[in-house]
């Protein structure tokens, strides 16, 4: 069965599990603390320690860049899910790198505030710890003050993808594709802590979000 290792609320991993749930084959989810990468580092070798990854088998499978899909490219082969048609080429890889930097710049922040109620108190610490070094001291409460104008961001940063979906009932085609995933796995961050809503005025999208997480690909194989 494939195995999927991550951290349950982290963003990339909610990606991935959106398109495994997707596909409809049986896979485990592997829970890793935040402050253990060890499993990670001995299936991969020594080479890599974020997650998520993957195991299938002997196969492993992870990230080899910022943008590289690895894990969603094996899936979509592997399941043959034609999340990535060539159609869409170049495309795809433009808005990505939207949806994981300026999306994600927002969501990340807005879930982190409620970092306390989602992560084990055993890694608190050293989860506080990693953000204050990459992000400065403070951050988190810096994000908490920044509450109103981090949702407002957001809303203005959907704003394409609402668009998108006025015309179509997937964000670039009439099947899901790699993107639908990636941009579902962003806001699954954002409602992670319960404490967040999809911008009201993006009607077209809260519909969209609610069909994506009843999706299977046979549905769409069968037509
Ligand atoms: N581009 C990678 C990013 C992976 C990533 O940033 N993972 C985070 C969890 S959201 C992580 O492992 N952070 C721990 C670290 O960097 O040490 C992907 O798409 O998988």
């Amino acid at each position: 069965m494939i195995e999927l290792i991550q951290f349950p609320w982290s963003p990339y991993c909610l990606v991935q599990q959106r398109i495994l749930a997707y596909s409809g084959v049986p896979f485990k989810t592997v829970n890793i603390p935040s402050t253990d990468r060890s499993l990670v580092w001995r299936l991969t070798r020594q080479r890599y320690y974020q997650v998520p990854v993957l195991r299938d088998g002997r196969q492993v499978v992870f990230e080899t860049e910022d943008n590289s899909q690895v894990l969603a490219k094996y899936l979509d082969d592997r399941l043959k899910l034609w999340l990535f048609p060539p159609h869409l080429a170049g495309v795809q890889d433009l808005i990505w790198v939207y949806i994981e930097n300026d999306v994600e710049g927002c969501t990340f922040k807005l879930n982190d505030v409620y970092y306390a109620e989602f992560v084990p108190k055993s890694e608190r610490l050293n989860y506080l710890r990693h953000k204050e070094r990459k992000f400065g001291r403070g951050c988190t409460d810096k994000w908490r003050q920044q509450e109103d104008y981090l949702r407002e961001e957001l809303s203005h940063r959907l704003v394409p993808f609402e668009q998108m979906l006025a015309h179509r009932e997937f964000l670039l085609d009439d099947r899901p594709r790699f993107v639908d995933f990636d941009l579902c796995g962003m806001l699954a961050n954002l409602l992670y802590s319960g404490h967040h809503k999809l911008p009201a005025a993006h009607a077209c999208l809260r519909r969209w979000y609610d069909r994506m997480g009843k999706l299977r690909v046979a549905e769409y194989n069968d037509r």
